[in-house]
């Protein structure tokens, strides 16, 4: 683990103590913090104000009750969040999952990471994020809808256009925000189209939404070759997880010529030397939402399920982890260490440990982070924003050029900003220290509040 400089080690000794029992967020604050001496080495000021402190204390955070009947009658209790981290370059802006795991630990390090990911965009976006201990698994249409009215029942008080815009995460896609949207429209008696990004195309939606995530991390994952003169044409990918992220991720590396040879979802993994069939993967999870052992079972010759199993035991060039926090452990990237992976794309929030991060990069693995890599979703949510604000409606073609760029925009600035702290190459260094300029100096314009 990376020392955090002397001056910046009190600040986090009171994360812990104030946030007792949350190790995700204390290893995501961990992170960064870890960065920031650099910072304070050439620019002392950032350090008034206590301006560290107020970053890693969320703005306002709110835990509800939610109330809903099965469709057995019975009542059922879940417990909803939402944590507005960061408002200083924007209304507080995230996503919402819906995961059995969810706790407020959880959500705090996806809101403070969603902060520096948000400002990295360079769109006007604050950081927030939110969800439920909600399992949606083997729930009817009817139970997700009534859940979704019951979620949005206490939260709609607490968002708005230019309060807070939630959106999309593990387990809330295009048919829960359509749920959220109609309940929050019914509420507040407005059709406040940006209150909620992610939305349908025929109500507001943005074309390219869907699909930003996994391909804006492919562009990146792209760019971040190019420095070292490879393209992905050819490249073995193995992609962990068969949701949002991983199917769009899936699809741009087909485009430029890349081979998937493995993806997986919470219990187990399918490899298919042949290449995966996408169109099988969709039909399997998107319409179906069956498991991913289906897919061999289907598919037949050529194609391996391993219930249980390490996806990261599947040799390939370039992985990309867009499952879920903590799924590749340090003895996983000795796996794809020794496999002689050549780069990691980071689709998920936080997917790789604190010990697999170090190994990726002791060995020369490329390795992009999260808040930078995976940030075209939000990028894309913000457009949407920006369409509804205009009651534009804008082509795909458009909006994913403008996603393009956002993502080569964001890999230069992290690239450059490693290169002039002193680490070429070190992308986490970089995304950490170029979020984290540009919210504090918004912060610090406006004095202590
Ligand atoms: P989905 O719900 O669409 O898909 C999640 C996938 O990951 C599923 O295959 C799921 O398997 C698997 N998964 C979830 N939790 C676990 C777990 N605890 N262990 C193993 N596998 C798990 O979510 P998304 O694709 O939207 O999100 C994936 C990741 O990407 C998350 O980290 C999310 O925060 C991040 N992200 C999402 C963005 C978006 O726009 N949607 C934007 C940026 C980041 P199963 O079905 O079996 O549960
Ligand atoms: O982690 C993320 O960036 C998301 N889940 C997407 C957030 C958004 O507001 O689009």
């Amino acid at each position: 683990m990376t020392q955090i400089d002397e001056k910046i080690e009190p600040i986090f000794a009171e994360v812990l103590r104030r946030n007792a029992g949350e190790p995700e967020f204390h290893q995501a604050v961990r992170e960064v913090l870890e960065s920031l001496g650099r910072v304070i080495a050439k620019h002392p000021d950032y350090a008034n104000d206590a301006l560290i402190e107020r970053i890693c204390e969320p703005e306002r955070q709110i835990i509800f009750r939610v109330p809903w009947v099965d469709d057995k009658g019975q009542v059922q209790i879940n417990r909803g969040f939402r944590v507005q981290f960061n408002s200083a370059l924007g209304p507080y802006k995230g996503g919402i999952r819906f995961h059995p795991s969810v706790n407020l630990g959880i959500v705090k390090f996806l809101g403070f990471e969603q902060t520096f990911k948000n400002a990295l965009t360079g769109m006007p976006i604050g950081g927030g994020k939110g969800g439920s201990d909600f399992d949606p698994r083997g729930r009817s249409d009817g139970e997700i809808m009534r859940f979704c009215q019951s979620f949005m029942t206490e939260l709609y008080r607490h968002i708005g256009e230019y309060t807070d815009v939630p959106a999309g995460d593990i387990g809330v896609g295009g048919r829960e925000i359509g749920y959220l949207f109609g309940q929050y429209k019914r509420l507040t008696n407005r059709y406040e189209a940006g209150v909620l990004t992610g939305k349908g195309l025929v109500y507001g939606g943005s074309r390219a939404r869907t699909e930003a995530t996994g391909y804006g991390a492919v562009y990146f994952v792209e760019r971040m070759l190019a420095t070292r003169k490879l393209e992905l044409a050819g490249k073995r990918v193995v992609v962990s997880g068969a949701g949002n992220v991983a199917i769009y991720t899936m699809e741009k590396i087909l485009a430029f010529g890349g081979k998937i040879v493995a993806c997986s979802d919470s219990s187990g993994y399918v490899s298919d030397e042949t290449g995966i069939d996408l169109g099988l993967v969709k039909e399997i999870k998107e319409v179906r939402r069956q498991r991913i052992s289906e897919y061999a079972r289907r598919k037949g010759t050529g194609t391996h399920y391993v219930e249980g199993g390490s996806i990261w035991d599947v040799p390939c060039d370039i992985a990309m982890p867009s499952a879920t926090q903590n799924e590749v452990t340090g003895k996983d990237a000795r796996a794809l260490v020794k496999n002689n992976v050549i780069a990691v794309g980071e689709g998920a929030n936080m997917p790789c440990t604190p010990d697999a991060v170090n190994i990726f990069q002791n060995a020369g693995v490329l390795f992009a982070p999260g808040k930078a890599a995976n940030a075209g979703g939000v990028a894309t949510s913000a457009l949407e924003m920006q369409q509804n604000a205009s009651r534009d409606s804008w082509t795909f073609a458009r909006t994913e050029e403008r996603l393009a760029t956002i993502m080569r925009d964001i890999h230069d600035a992290c690239a450059e900003t490693a290169e002039e702290y002193g680490a070429p190459g070190d992308y986490v260094l970089g995304a950490n220290i170029a979020g984290f300029v540009r919210v504090a100096e918004a912060m610090r314009a406006m004095g202590v509040v």
